[in-house]
């Protein structure tokens, strides 16, 4: 067991937590892995005498050897007091990290969000408003108790919000004809008509989702904050997207690093409502499941350079239809004069790119059409040693995986 000493130092530090998006680091993988790929697996079962504390005391003894726990199963019913032993070792199955095999599993991401959360990080606008701070954890709580198949609860937005969503679609909708994507510029009055974006209105998630998935299959679930890479792609998998419910403090309409309702509705909506851009970003999602972490973390600088800040081109000219530029003023105008740089998008190359998370992109790649984006992230996936492959069946809403061991 001293082999996993190292990754408990090495990897999964709570800096983790402060980890740019992309990371992909996860608690609730099946395995306990040493640093270097061939990993040193193991699996042991043991009892705890019933009294108090003895789970807390138990789970400290992994601490003190520096084992890195990753994965616990508490079995049902009762079993008689055994030794600590072995199960398991090496054996491949065991690497594979956990993913959701059901529509219904993503319910266990609702309390894994990472930095951001109820509890705002201490440079955000909103940390010393507690009125703003008291708002977001309303929202938490929306999130942290929801349910697959329940209706996303709907929310009296207040006059300050009210403005600020204002704000920030008034000056976007002046940009949209000319930076936007055409997909973009089709769905947006749809979402007006039947969703109720107004510059007075606030549209509700579950109103969005309805639409979304009568066009698309896609539907919205709230989510308190940021999630992991790996989690957040899952849902992907699934025509899930995490949506936020709260808003950008009203100190600051037009930029905020971290995504809000604006950005959400603003930004992804729209193009979710597009078949080649829905089945581009499932993809992406089928891709990341059961996936190592370094290609998790490839993965996610995929997406964040297609679905956050994808450029394409749309006959002689280039586009925006990246999220993240979607819903800033600010980066839209920027993404498309000379300042950046912009390269073609081609996954093996645009995966290893580095970014920043917290200003304008230096960087853009643009797609030749979401088609052609997908068929390459689609090669991508493949040269990725995957012991299975998975298929995604919408009756039953579950992942099918194929073993190809
Ligand atoms: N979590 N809730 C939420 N929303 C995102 O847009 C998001 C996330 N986690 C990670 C992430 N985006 C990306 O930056 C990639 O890591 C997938
Ligand atoms: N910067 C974007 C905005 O201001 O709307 C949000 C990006 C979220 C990844
Ligand atoms: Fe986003």
């Amino acid at each position: 067991m001293d082999a996993a000493h190292k990754k408990v130092n090495g990897n999964y530090g709570k800096d983790g937590e402060t980890e740019e998006p992309g990371t992909g680091r996860r608690r609730g993988s099946m395995y306990l892995e040493e640093e270097t790929n061939k990993s040193e697996v193991i699996s042991c079962i043991f009892s705890l005498k019933e009294e108090v504390g003895a789970l807390a005391r138990g789970l400290r003894l992994f601490e003190e050897k520096g084992i890195n726990l990753t994965h616990i199963e508490s079995p049902c019913g009762p079993r008689s007091a055994a030794p600590v032993h072995e199960l398991s070792r090496n054996k491949l199955k065991d690497t594979v990290p956990w993913f959701p095999n059901d529509i219904q599993d993503l319910d266990r991401f609702a309390n894994q969000i990472l930095s951001y959360g109820s509890e705002l990080d201490s440079d955000h606008p909103g940390f010393t408003d507690p009125v703003y701070r008291a708002r977001r954890k309303e929202f938490a709580d929306i999130a942290f108790n929801y349910r697959h198949g329940q209706i996303i609860p709907r929310v009296e937005y207040t006059e300050d919000e009210k403005v600020t969503w204002g704000t920030v679609l008034k000056e976007l909708k002046t940009l949209y004809p000319t930076h936007a994507c055409r997909e973009h510029n089709r769905v947006f009055p749809l979402l007006e008509k039947y969703c109720g974006y107004r510059q007075d209105n606030i549209p509700q998630l579950e109103d969005v989702s309805r639409f979304l998935q009568s066009c698309t299959g896609f539907r919205l679930r709230p989510v308190a904050g940021l999630l992991s890479s790996r989690d957040f792609l899952a849902g992907l998998a699934f025509r899930v997207f995490h949506s936020t419910q709260y808003i950008r403090h009203s100190s600051k309409p037009t930029y905020t690093p971290e995504p809000d309702i604006c950005h959400e509705l603003l930004g992804h909506v729209p193009l979710f409502a597009d078949s080649g851009f829905a089945q581009f970003s499932q993809e992406i999602g089928l891709a990341s499941l059961g996936a190592p972490d370094e290609f998790i973390e490839k993965l996610a600088t995929v997406y964040w350079f297609t679905v956050e800040f994808g450029l394409c081109k749309q006959g002689s000219e280039t586009k925006a239809f990246g999220a993240g530029l979607l819903s800033s003023f600010g980066e839209l105008q920027y993404c498309l004069t000379d300042k950046p740089k912009v390269l073609p998008f081609d996954p093996t190359k645009t995966s290893s790119q580095k970014y920043p998370i917290t200003e304008y992109q230096p960087v853009y790649f643009v797609a030749e059409s979401f088609e052609d984006a997908k068929e390459k992230v689609r090669k991508f996936a493949n040269t990725i040693p995957r012991p299975f492959t998975v298929r995604y069946n919408p009756y039953t809403q579950s992942i099918e995986v194929l073993d190809n061991t």
